[in-house]
């Protein structure tokens, strides 16, 4: 491309980012802003109009770079004195041929949460997740964070601080922090791993589970060798389902390697659904499987379409584990393991509205603060809790 504004002093003031979600998308937009940005899009895009007005959509063409005889058509909106925003199609390698014509031309290149001009780290920080997010659920939590749940609960609990109410202040942050795991969740998907012997099931679970034939179903042990992980929702939480290489004394290299990341998928998870194939029951490989096991895990009972599940096979402790009976061939209790996993990684569900921490930085400062309020050290938890607010907010409290 020529004539463009490159290496000027005030071009490197001019950012650019993609600013809509991940892609592949159906539509990217690419913000602009800065002292260059009407003339740097102008250099980049064939529109017929002498000039750019503010609110006004123009169609225009992307000069993708001059050897090109193509061009990609892009919608150009000037949305302020010195901000403008290109949407063209969402597919990576275009978005990412836009972004590169701009740098060309003199743009520097920030990310989404850079391009954001909310001071609020909350704010700032909600509005990045709910781009992540993958289901409405999640979103509509990280919505209620955006529009100020969360920091109306931090003013209060700044308030009680300053107030030397330590009760109230534990209170509040037990309270937050109940919510703790689930907020973390909210833009990361929640990790399951289906677990066992060879053979069991597992493949065949996770087709069941996604409603699709996403992993090699077969009768010869030892199918799976390496691991895959889905992305996917239940009850509208995002999840993910990892299917792993049966457990057992491995027959080659591979297999032996394929069990190894099988065991540090556990490691991982955030819930386990342990299976045991009825016709064999509960094994050594089971009772191994369950030391590395997270916290969350439920044992599903495999091909009861072929035997009943013989429970007593089960050691006493285990007994009140969380289990279900299964049939991966005719779909008897899928729907139950499906709710059993639900209630397992969200076992209650907040209220709109309910103030909840959704990045670690924010749940590391409640988790000090709280430590510092059982040592009576107020100032240590206000200091902490200072430095995850936007400023005040209705309540006023700064003022105090
Ligand atoms: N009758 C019956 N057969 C099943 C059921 N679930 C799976 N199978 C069969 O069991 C065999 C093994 O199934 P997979 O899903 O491949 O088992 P896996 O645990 O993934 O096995 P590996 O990858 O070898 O560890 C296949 O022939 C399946 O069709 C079930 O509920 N009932
Ligand atoms: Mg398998």
């Amino acid at each position: 491309m020529s004539g463009h504004p490159s290496n000027s002093a005030e071009a490197s003031d001019t950012i650019a980012a993609l600013i809509t979600a991940p892609l592949p998308a159906g539509i990217a937009t690419i913000g602009i802003r800065g002292p260059t940005a009407v003339s740097i899009v102008r250099s980049c895009v064939q529109i017929n109009t002498s000039q750019l007005q503010t609110g006004r959509i123009y169609y225009g063409r992307w000069l993708l770079d001059s050897s090109q005889p193509t061009a990609e058509q892009v919608v150009v909106c000037r949305t302020g004195p010195a901000e403008v925003e290109i949407h063209c199609h969402g597919g990576p390698a275009i978005s990412r041929r836009v972004l590169l014509g701009l740098i060309h031309a003199g743009c520097r290149s920030v990310s989404a949460s850079q391009w954001s001009t909310e001071a609020c780290p909350i704010r700032r920080a909600a509005e990045s997740d709910l781009l992540a997010s993958t289901t409405d659920r999640a979103a509509a939590v990280l919505l209620d964070q955006l529009n100020g749940s969360l920091s109306v609960a931090l003013d209060r609990l700044v308030a009680a601080l300053r107030s030397n109410l330590l009760p109230q202040a534990d209170s509040m942050l037990t309270e937050l922090l109940k919510w703790a795991d689930f907020g973390l969740h909210l833009s990361r998907p929640w990790r399951i791993v289906l677990a066992g012997p060879p053979n069991v099931g597992k493949s065949s679970l996770t087709n069941a589970i996604l409603g699709s034939q996403r992993a090699i179903v077969h009768e010869q042990p030892g199918t799976t060798r390496d691991w895959t992980e889905t992305l996917t929702a239940i009850d509208g939480w995002p999840v993910s389902i990892t299917d792993t290489a049966g457990i057992r004394l491995a027959k080659d290299e591979i297999e032996r390697q394929g069990i190894e990341l099988a065991t540090a998928q556990l490691q991982r998870a955030d819930l386990v659904v342990i299976m045991v194939d009825a016709q064999v029951g509960w094994t050594e490989v089971h009772a191994r499987l369950l030391q590395q096991a997270p916290r969350r895990r439920i044992i599903a009972w495999n091909k009861c379409d072929l035997m009943e599940a013989n429970y007593d096979s089960l050691p006493s402790d285990l007994k009140l584990v969380p289990s279900v009976r299964l049939s991966c061939v005719n779909g008897i209790g899928i729907e139950s393991l499906i709710r059993l996993i639900a209630e397992g990684l969200v076992p209650e569900i907040p209220q709109p509205g309910v103030a909840i921490a959704f990045r670690e930085s924010q749940v590391r400062q409640l988790r000090l603060a709280l430590r510092a309020v059982h040592d009576q050290s107020p100032e240590v938890a206000l200091s902490g809790i200072q430095s995850l607010r936007c400023g005040p907010t209705q309540y006023g409290d700064d003022q105090h």
